[in-house]
């Protein structure tokens, strides 16, 4: 049987097989994707995002929870920018995650270096996720930049997580943070200041575009558990709201197009570096670039015009 069989089939090993097929060269997993790509679409893809350390993990594990308890097939994926390789926190996330036992499959995603292999390697893993039966996957990052808004465009509903003190986060929210935010959570609001902070959100968000959804700010204690079901509540009423809501086509249109065209790249790179090499233009080019006698641009369009 195939890989995506087994998947499809609900087999945890063949998807996890799969999911480091992903992660090592997103295109290594492209016949298994064709395969269960009809199967995948469904449910609700959560991403929460926020600094390090203000409990994102935390409150994804009792996400995992409240939504395990509603009868909800939970996919965990932590998507990890930085390091290349599982350290000691991203350890420490497993070991607490594992708790929730064999109904939630958690999965920690590395990019071993390949630039913008995460903005490739995300879609591909919610679409095995979701071709193995989970039909509620959180998706953690961390931190605030492009390539963490980049990720969470593959999310339905984005929750951006800040603690009492807004303080540097400022800067985050003007980096574009706010405008990709569904569902604002205050955590650590056993600490001082999370009304204001609760505050000060509201004013941002009020000063920005009008809505159609107006992203709700809640406080939770993610450690004590406390506000977790109403974060719940509000994501399955703006997967609600999303699904009413007449722009929904578009976007599916626009992922659809940014998928394509990721893919369409890839491959057209590929067989012109692959021809080129074949020809042994590819190392005279690059040579002439370097000794700086050719544009970069100037080569590629080069080494494309060779193809025809
Ligand atoms: N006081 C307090 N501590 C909390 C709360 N929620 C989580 N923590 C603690 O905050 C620390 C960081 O929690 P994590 O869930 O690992 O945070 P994270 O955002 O996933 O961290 P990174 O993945 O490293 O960015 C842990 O020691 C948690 O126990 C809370 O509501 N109140
Ligand atoms: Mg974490």
């Amino acid at each position: 049987m195939s890989l995506g069989a087994e998947i499809l089939q609900g087999d945890r090993r063949a998807l996890a097989r799969a999911l480091t097929l992903v992660e090592s060269d997103p295109h290594a997993a492209d016949d298994i994707i064709a395969e269960v790509y009809p199967h995948t679409g469904h449910g609700v893809v959560v991403g929460i995002t926020g600094a390090p350390g203000v409990g994102k993990s935390t409150l994804v594990d009792r996400l995992a929870g409240q939504f395990l308890a509603r009868g909800r097939k939970v996919g965990i994926l932590a998507v990890d920018p930085s390091s290349p390789f599982t350290g000691g926190a991203l350890l420490g996330d497993r070991v607490r995650m594992e708790g929730r036992g064999s109904d939630v499959f958690m999965r920690s995603l590395a990019t071993r270096g390949h630039l913008g292999g995460l903005a490739r390697a995300t879609p591909r893993a919610i679409q095995l996720l979701q071709a193995f039966g989970k039909d509620l996957i959180l998706l953690e990052t961390v931190g605030a930049g492009q390539s963490e808004v980049d990720v969470m465009g593959f999310a339905d509903t984005t929750i951006i997580v800040v603690v009492p003190g807004l303080g540097d986060d400022v800067q985050a929210f003007k980096a574009g943070i706010l405008e990709i935010g569904d569902i604002f959570v205050v955590n650590k609001s056993d600490r001082p200041g999370a009304d204001q902070t609760m505050r000060e959100l509201r004013q941002m968000l009020h000063l920005g575009p009008q809505r159609a959804w107006m992203p709700p700010v809640l406080a939770a204690q993610a450690q004590q558990d406390v506000g977790v079901s109403e974060i719940a509540d509000a994501i399955l009423r703006h997967s609600e709201v999303r699904l009413t809501d007449p722009e929904q086509q578009q976007r599916r249109m626009q992922e659809a197009e940014r998928l394509v065209r990721d893919a369409l790249a890839e491959q057209l790179v590929r067989r012109v570096v692959n021809q080129s090499q074949a020809k042994g233009r590819w190392h005279e080019v690059l040579t002439e670039v370097a000794e700086r006698r050719l544009d970069p641009a100037g080569a590629a369009k080069a080494l494309h015009l060779d193809q025809e």
